[in-house]
């Protein structure tokens, strides 16, 4: 990196010093899949525990302020006090997720569901979460519906989208100013025939339904294979509604898996239409979250590997030559088009990225110094019983 101009460097750095990655709550806690949940030692007891672990994770990286928190796996009787023990470590709360899909009542669905009163049940906890995000600070109420079907003829399909109208307007119309929906799609899963909000045309029609404070939030694992998410994430920029992210890896499905682990070159392909739509400007407010479960491999480290993944992608889009590749483009040259993003795809940028954190006081390789900080055998010490509530608890 010996190369780059001194100015060029200095503006890429600012960059990369004001972004943000979001870590999630549930990703600190005991995971797995429908076949087992590992058990791990030292994982959180509780929110705070989970909250001083993603402090930990900014602590090492320096880009990784804030934790969502996934509503009731979180709950706690005083949230004040809870954002009051995250900002004494460092850190906010960050999005506030609410969790309308593991009752028995949602069997079939939430705000989509044919029962009234399981519809009610379902708005009701989204209000609660509203509620939640005026006590914790949060800006973001982050709505992701497990609702679907899994039978054709099971539901009627229009009507379940007149509910979902219904249900998401009465949230909307309570939401304070400042806060925003950030309304998530998955392709399948847990339903099998349909799902009521399955992809990001759907998501930003109920969006554009709502009003600008409802905006698509775009988890990498969600999507059918070979789709182009890049595309997809130009498109809502575009359009000024892209909320955010939840950055994962998939091999097969919604795997999630250490983000940049599968397909680091799609990361790249995403930060770079962020970049080149004006995405990483913070007043745009894409939010950076990941949303991963890390089963069998150590959580806090798996989380500074994804958040530094992230940065990696990012340094990597940054350092595309956009005059080079506008040339390019309008003159029709291909080839020079694609190997001005090869080129800066091809670019080391650990040296980098090593520098830029000891210019910003932290450690330049988080890894190395987590696994010298003594914190993981602190917790395997402390925290015995451990078994955080959280995704396959
Ligand atoms: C659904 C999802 C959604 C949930 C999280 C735990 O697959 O991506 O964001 O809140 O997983
Ligand atoms: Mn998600
Ligand atoms: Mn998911």
């Amino acid at each position: 990196m010996t190369d780059i101009d001194p100015a060029r460097r200095a503006a890429l750095f600012d960059v990369l010093r004001a972004q943000r990655i979001e870590t999630p709550s549930w990703a600190y806690g005991n995971s797995g899949t429908r076949f087992k949940v590992f058990a791990q030692d030292g994982v959180p007891r509780n929110p705070i525990e989970k909250i001083e672990d993603a402090a930990k994770v900014h602590e090492l990286t320096g880009i990784a302020p804030s934790v969502a928190l996934h509503i009731p796996w979180d709950r706690v009787d005083d949230y004040a006090a809870l954002r009051t023990h995250a900002e004494g470590l460092g850190i906010t709360l960050g999005a506030i997720n609410p969790n309308v899909f593991q009752e028995d009542a949602y069997r079939l669905g939430s705000v989509c569901s044919p029962d009234a009163g399981v519809r009610r049940k379902a708005v009701d906890h989204l209000l609660d979460c509203v509620a939640i995000a005026e006590q914790t600070g949060s800006t973001v109420l982050s709505v992701w519906l497990a609702d679907g079907l899994n039978y054709p003829g099971q539901d009627d399909l229009r009507a379940r989208q007149d509910r979902l109208a219904e249900g998401l307007r009465e949230v909307y119309d309570q939401m304070p100013d400042g806060l925003r929906m950030l309304l998530e799609y998955k392709f399948f899963e847990p339903a099998f025939y349909a799902t009521d909000v399955p992809d990001w045309g759907t998501s930003l029609a109920h969006c554009l339904e709502l009003g600008p404070a409802a905006q698509v939030l775009v988890d990498t694992g969600h999507h059918a294979p070979g789709t182009n998410i890049e595309f997809i994430v130009a498109f809502l920029l575009r359009a000024k509604r892209l909320g955010g992210f939840h950055f994962n890896s998939r091999f097969y499905a919604d795997d999630d898996l250490i983000a940049g682990a599968a397909d680091p070159f799609q990361l790249f392909r995403i930060m770079h239409e962020v970049a080149q739509g004006g995405g990483l400007d913070r007043a745009t407010g894409v939010e950076f979250m990941l949303d991963q479960c890390h089963n069998i491999e150590p959580k806090i480290p798996a989380m500074i590997r994804s958040v530094c993944n992230v940065q990696e992608a990012t340094a990597k889009a940054l350092l595309v030559d956009s005059a080079a590749l506008r040339t390019a483009q309008a003159e029709g040259d291909v080839l020079g088009a694609n190997a001005v993003l090869m080129d800066a795809y091809n670019t080391d940028v650990r040296p980098l990225l090593a520098e830029l954190r000891e210019d910003m006081g932290v450690d330049p390789d988080p890894m190395a110094a987590y696994h010298r900080s003594g914190y993981q055998q602190r917790i395997v010490a402390e925290r015995v019983g451990g078994d955080a509530a959280g995704w396959g608890a």
